[in-house]
């Protein structure tokens, strides 16, 4: 399954350049299966080059990245809970994403104009926030009614999820999102049920003048403050010019790599961890997922997803569910000891490649071969 990123902000804020970049950044990138998608859409390669030196290892045939799917959700606007502007279709957008990134105009260009007459990124911030709690407010005081049925009925789910949903409903209407409000062990999905958009995760982008890559201070500390209680999905927060990275893109690496060492003075800003794929990256970590892989001779070389703690069982899940099914055991390698070898005939002689079964908790750069019965 694909993971969904929604890219919400203010009118203006620099989501739609941010998106275009996005958008040429996956268009280029060579072996990506295309699907058939919709405009609002960049499917963006999880760039690994992890999964490179794996491919030419064991002689790969291709190389295929893992992707995520950027969604540009315009129209967000104050009263958009009430449907201001498009404002609940759009809502409805957002609930269908796993994780969000929230575009804050930081650049001073007089050149564009800013809705509200002035730039004020926090001011910005609680605004959009603002929308998001409105309308999971709605939805809690509707849902908790629902729920509150059930309770009585002495539903033991029931009675935990409403004492949740009446923290969370006290929580919105003190300025919390419903990400500070753990969910209870006995209705796990409580947050989830609720399609609650305070509940994602967020990463801020600060849209900076061109040159900085300095996330402004106030920024970071909301980022900090609004990050989910003892650890887990949380709040992230990134500097990127995103007008710069929409010209960048139209350039070839070459061109692009020049421009960005003339515009950021530190080494390293011309390598290949552009700023699009550190926001990648960024999706990434907050969603707590792990990369791992699968790569055989004269076959794809490919990379997968999957939240850190979860097993061979599930990664096989990721690959195909008829692989699931008929899940009889794992051959497992970290992706250095099979480089180290040479490929999988001499990881076998070294005895670095293991035999696991389902329960085996899968780890970042594990490069894993499934045996089923079909
Ligand atoms: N100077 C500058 N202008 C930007 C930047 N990002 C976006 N813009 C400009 O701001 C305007 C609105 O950007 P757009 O991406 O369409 O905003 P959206 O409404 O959030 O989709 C456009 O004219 C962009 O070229 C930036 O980082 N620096
Ligand atoms: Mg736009």
């Amino acid at each position: 399954m694909s993971t969904r990123i929604g890219i919400v902000g203010m009118p203006n804020a620099g989501k739609s350049s941010l998106f275009n970049a996005l958008t040429k950044a996956g268009a280029e990138a060579a072996n990506y299966p295309f699907t058939t998608i919709e405009p609002n859409v960049a499917v963006v390669p999880v760039v690994d080059p992890r999964l490179d030196q794996v491919a030419a290892t064991v002689g790969a045939s291709e190389i295929v990245y893992d992707t995520i799917d950027f969604h540009d959700i315009a129209g967000l606007v104050a009263g958009a809970h009430q449907g201001e502007g498009l404002g609940n279709r759009f809502l409805a957008n957002i609930r269908e994403t796993d994780a969000i990134v929230h575009v804050v105009r930081v650049h001073r260009d007089q050149g564009v104009v800013h809705p509200e007459g002035d730039v004020n990124p926090l001011r910005d911030i609680e605004t959009i926030e603002a929308e998001l709690a409105l309308a999971d407010l709605e939805q809690a005081e509707r849902r908790v009614e629902r729920v509150a049925k059930d309770a009585r009925g002495g539903d033991r789910a029931a009675v935990a999820e409403e004492a949740w949903l009446r923290e969370a409903i006290a929580a919105l209407q003190a300025g919390r999102p419903v990400r500070t409000v753990p969910v209870p062990e006995e209705a796990p999905h409580a947050a989830r049920d609720l399609g609650s958009l305070t509940a994602k995760p967020v990463l801020f982008l600060a849209n900076v003048d061109e040159g900085s890559e300095d996330v402004p201070p106030e920024i970071a500390a909301h980022a900090a403050g609004t990050a989910a209680v003892g650890g887990g999905l949380g709040a992230g927060v990134l500097a990127v010019s995103a007008r710069i990275e929409s010209e960048l893109a139209e350039l070839d690496d070459e061109d692009a790599a020049a421009m960005r060492a003339e515009l950021y003075s530190h080494p390293g800003a011309s390598d290949s961890h552009s700023p699009l794929q550190r926001v990648v990256r960024g999706a990434f970590a907050l969603l707590n997922l792990i990369a791992f892989f699968t790569a055989g001779e004269a076959k794809p070389a490919q990379s997968w997803h999957l939240r850190d703690g979860l097993t061979a069982w599930h990664a096989a899940g990721q690959i195909h569910s008829d692989i699931q099914k008929g899940f009889v055991r794992a051959e497992v390698i970290g992706w250095r000891e099979l480089l180290d070898a040479g490929g999988y005939s001499g990881a076998r002689e070294r005895g670095t490649l293991r035999l696991e079964g389902r329960d085996y908790v899968m780890r970042d750069g594990d490069v894993i071969t499934v045996k089923f019965t079909p």
